[in-house]
């Protein structure tokens, strides 16, 4: 029997009970999917990255050696662990480990800094932060050292690479050979229904939320999106998204690979430099990107000599994270010679995905639809009415891998949530006949930067610290390249600061560079709505 953790609202009885009759929810937790293939395909190998590759049962065997360093450092069953790793193995063998200790890795994204780092520490109360050494001109150590001094509870800093002296740092490699041969602790099996990771939001509050997947929910969504994509033992999946994301981590990506029985290959990045070499050494048949990437692959798969064949093995390119163009969508499959699967997807649940036998034209027009039977979903206008079929309005959804509130966040309860549990997702959509969504718009104040999420409150309160700025408001403009690039109108006495100065200033309050404003617009008021809000839609109009 799971009793729902005070930390977050679960489902209810009734919910569970139909979910668990449905067949949704097993009683599994994730590090069951790996100790399986383990069992059933022990050779097949699970993971690459560079030379370096692991069969099932060591990919197994090492992520029990991780979870007996770990314990024997004191980490323990429910306690929460931050992941800030850049795409290599370390990431997955650590990520394992800890889900065969029950332990809770917090997903970070590799943009983040101080900031961000401190406020998932605080919220979660964490007792270890991983990080790389360096990675993309950046590095991690400074970072762990700033935030190890100011959260007492942090009590082990694991880093992949060089520990380079930093006090109370242990090296991945360390950590593992701690580990006696064959001394994987003891199970402390946690619960189905229990905490299995927590995701970032994007966000719209101006704190960033945090989401609580159970291993019964994450366990569901990586075999219902793996079955939607349709992958199979022979499935080869290009991890060229930040594994950290939910889009790389589970939908399918990585997760559902793995339960699958498939190969994950980890990517350094998703450039064409990096990506085709390995899509045609690999023999990779499923990748995942957002938007921006895609014309860049485009341009550079038409550019290759003809008669190159690196991308001949790939057979389904995602492409999700915001709003991807039709025209670009239409260039796919004769450019790359693959098909298309857009995705709509939510670090809070629900996953719409278009079919690989749906016809073209829904493809390359739609953003997919629900990848269970067991999503519900409503499209409501602004007085939380159903508009019909066709119109555009609020997408509402609850399901069995849907969140039904933010962990330790009671207080979004009743604006992020109907009260009989629908997530009010914020965006915009219109759904066709057949059940497929369309992403039109959105009503949360967010700038989807090419699929990286801004939370424009968020980003306010910051620059109102920028010496002799009175007012802020930071909105979408449209941009070519990323979809969106963020706009700050700013009220300030004399001069505005350049795009570089506020970037600088925003660095050092340890803010994430991807939401350091693109552009900087002064003016001396803002424009006011009838109820005296900031007008954001003119502001919108103004920045184009
Ligand atoms: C328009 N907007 C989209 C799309 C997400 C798979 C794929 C993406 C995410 C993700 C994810 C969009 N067209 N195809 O977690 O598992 C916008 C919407 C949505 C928000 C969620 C996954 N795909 N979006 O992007 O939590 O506004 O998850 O509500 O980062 O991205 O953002 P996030």
């Amino acid at each position: 029997p799971e009793a729902s953790a005070p930390d977050w609202p679960g489902w209810p009885e009734e919910a569970r009970e139909r979910y668990r009759a449905a067949g949704f929810w097993r009683e599994e937790v994730l590090a069951d999917v790996l100790a399986r293939q383990a069992q059933r395909r022990p050779d097949a190998v699970a993971l690459v990255d560079g030379d370096r590759r692991w069969t099932y049962a060591e990919l197994a065997s090492e992520a029990g050696a991780v979870a007996a360093g770990l314990h024997r450092r004191g980490v323990r069953r429910g306690d929460r662990v931050v992941v800030q790793l850049p795409n290599r193995a370390e990431f997955l063998l650590l990520w394992f480990g800890l889900q065969y200790l029950g332990a809770v890795p917090v997903h970070a994204m590799p943009g983040h800094r101080g900031h961000e780092i401190s406020h998932l520490l605080r919220t979660t109360g964490a007792v270890g932060y991983a990080v790389a050494d360096r990675h993309a001109r950046f590095d991690y150590r400074t970072l762990a050292a700033s935030v190890l001094e100011e959260h007492e509870e942090l009590r082990h800093v694991i880093v992949v690479g060089d520990t380079g002296g930093l006090e109370g740092a242990v090296g991945f490699g360390e950590l593992r050979a701690d580990a006696p041969a064959n001394s994987a602790p003891a199970p402390d099996r946690p619960d189905p229904g229990d905490i299995a990771l927590l995701l970032l939001s994007g966000g719209t509050t101006g704190t960033p939320k945090l989401i609580a997947r159970t291993h019964q929910d994450y366990g569901y969504n990586a075999r219902a999106a793996a079955a939607a994509c349709g992958l199979t033992a022979d499935s080869v999946y290009l991890a060229a998204l930040p594994a950290a994301f939910n889009f790389t981590m589970c939908c399918p990506g990585i997760l559902g690979t793995l339960t699958a029985g498939g190969t994950v290959v980890m990517a350094p990045s998703p450039a064409p430099e990096t990506a085709f070499p390995l899509i045609a050494r690999e023999g990779v048949t499923v990748t995942a990107l957002s938007p921006p990437m895609v014309p860049v692959w485009l341009e550079a798969y038409a550019d290759r000599a003809p008669g190159t064949a690196e991308l001949e093995s790939l057979s389904v390119l995602q492409v999700g994270g915001a709003r991807l163009a039709d025209d670009l969508a239409r260039r796919v499959r004769p450019t790359l010679g693959c098909g298309l699967q857009q995705v709509f997807g939510m670090a809070e649940g629900l996953i719409n995905v278009t079919r690989l036998d749906d016809p073209e034209e829904l493809v390359c027009t739609t953003q997919g639809r629900p990848i269970s039977p067991g999503d519900e979903v409503r499209v409501v206008d602004g007085a939380g009415a159903p508009v019909p079929v066709g119109a555009v309005g609020e997408l509402l959804t609850r399901g069995p891998y849907t969140l039904r509130g933010y962990y330790r966040s009671p207080e979004l309860a009743t604006t992020h949530f109907t009260p009989d549990g629908f997530y009010r997702t914020g965006d915009l959509v219109r759904l066709r006949p057949s059940g497929h969504i369309d992403v039109v718009g959105r009503v949360k104040d967010q700038i989807n930067r090419g699929g990286e999420k801004i939370d424009a409150t968020e980003v306010e309160g910051q620059l109102l610290a920028y010496p002799g700025v009175s007012a802020a408001a930071l909105v979408a403009a449209p941009d070519p390249d990323l979809g969106e690039r963020s706009v700050a109108f700013l009220v300030c006495a004399g001069a505005p600061p350049t795009v570089r100065e506020l970037a600088a200033f925003l660095r050092g309050r340890g803010l994430a560079g991807y939401k350091s404003p693109d552009r900087i617009e002064a003016v001396d008021a803002f424009p006011l709505t009838a109820v005296g809000k900031v007008d954001k839609n003119a502001l919108r109009e103004r920045s184009r």
